[in-house]
């Protein structure tokens, strides 16, 4: 027998209650638990002690913050020797922000990070060697010398490789968790992006899907006082960027984007949030670009003695190493040996992504175009041997 074709009355009674259980207004409001505080007086800046972490997990966050910070201390070497091709992107004083969100995710979770979020590059299990073969463009890089810094990708590890285009990764995650609902896997995903590229409309028409489908997307919102050389009140009318998710229907908060502890907690919680059913969550990370948009940039743009503030108040590898020591994780000697651990094996995979063969050039035929249909023009020197 044929199906009914009987037009439809309205929504379902799935959908009715999934409108229905949406929050009333008063709870839309942006949660600030986790927001940067000011120490009290005469004390430095430490990270928050409300924590689920065990020690066990609280050390190896300490390893990718010194893996993320030391792998790129080595690209800037390996730049000034001209070994890089293209520039080099520093998150020097925000590492804490990629680190800890990822952290706070499963392995069969997504993420599409932007150029300053090696850390959850790092932490989604792609190795040193990696990165270093793909800046320089190598054979043995992940793309093969095709693309350079993280514009790569590795699905099995659930990582979305980021286009340059900015705020066009929020659709495009937005169709991986439509994707990932139709399939139903109960996957959530992260997307980053930067106070610069929240004013396109890609992020505006990405997130607007998202919120409305209720998707598990959360969006981390990097905001680090710049975009290039523009600051964010200069191209934002919103004091706080966390304000924007009022315009969609979903949930914010704002963290601390250099207390490592606290950008895991409020990323579990919206992960929990997401993976129940609630939907799209915005996490504003307030944080600070130390060096220039790349190494090329001499940052004359920027007031006198504001990077060196944050320098000497408000690392988030310090704060987190005065965390550590002061709760009785570790001990400086322990702190020192995950370090010289971290050394040892940035040596070994900048070693070989050094030894690598540079790709032959007609590779760049392949992995670009279906190659069952080459262009007439590259087939007979190209392709047929
Ligand atoms: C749509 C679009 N416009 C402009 C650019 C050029 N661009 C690349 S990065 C960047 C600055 C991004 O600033 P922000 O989003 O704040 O990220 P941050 O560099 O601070 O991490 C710009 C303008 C681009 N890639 N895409
Ligand atoms: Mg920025």
């Amino acid at each position: 027998m044929e199906k009914s074709t009987t037009p439809s009355k309205g929504p379902g009674s799935k959908e009715r209650r999934r409108r229905r259980s949406r929050p009333p207004r008063h709870q839309m409001r942006i949660n600030t638990k986790f927001a940067p505080r000011r120490p009290p007086a005469g004390q430095a800046l430490s990270c928050s002690n409300e924590t689920t972490l065990k020690p066990q997990q609280q050390l190896e966050l300490y390893r990718y913050l010194k893996l993320t910070r030391l792998v790129e201390e080595r690209l800037v070497n390996l730049y000034r020797q001209t070994k890089v091709v293209g520039g080099v992107f520093r998150s020097l004083g925000q590492e804490a922000t990629a680190v800890g969100t990822a952290y706070a995710l499963q392995p069969q979770d997504f993420i599409t990070p932007l150029i300053r979020d090696l850390g959850a590059v790092l932490v989604k299990g792609i190795r040193p060697r990696e990165i270093f073969a793909q800046y320089m463009a190598k054979a043995w890089g992940p793309s093969g010398g095709r693309d350079l810094n993280i514009h790569f990708g590795d699905r099995e590890k659930g990582f979305i490789g980021p286009i340059s285009h900015l705020g066009d990764m929020i659709p495009v995650m937005t169709g991986v968790l439509l994707a990932a609902r139709m399939q139903k896997k109960p996957i959530v995903a992260i997307a980053y992006i930067g106070d610069g590229g929240m004013s396109t409309g890609a992020f505006h028409e990405g997130l607007n899907f998202a919120a409305v489908q209720r998707l598990p997307l959360i969006v981390v919102a990097e905001y680090n006082y710049y975009a290039y050389s523009t600051p964010t009140a200069l191209q934002t009318a919103v004091r706080d960027l966390a304000e924007k998710a009022a315009g969609y229907g979903i949930p914010a908060h704002i963290v601390d984007g250099n207390d490592v502890v606290a950008c895991y907690e409020v990323t579990k919680r919206a992960a929990d949030h997401a993976r129940g059913g609630g939907g799209a969550v915005l996490i504003e990370a307030k944080t600070y670009r130390r060096k220039g948009h790349a190494e090329h940039d001499d940052q004359r743009y920027i007031p006198a003695g504001e990077i060196e503030w944050w320098e000497k108040n408000n690392d988030p590898v310090d704060r987190y190493e005065r965390f550590l020591l002061d709760c009785g994780v570790a001990t400086r000697e322990k702190l020192d040996e995950i370090t010289a651990d971290v050394m040892r094996e940035i040596e070994e995979d900048c070693e070989w992504a050094e030894s690598s063969p540079m790709p032959d050039p007609e590779q760049a035929a392949y992995g670009v175009y279906d190659n069952s249909i080459v262009p007439p023009a590259l087939r007979r020197s190209v392709l047929e041997n």
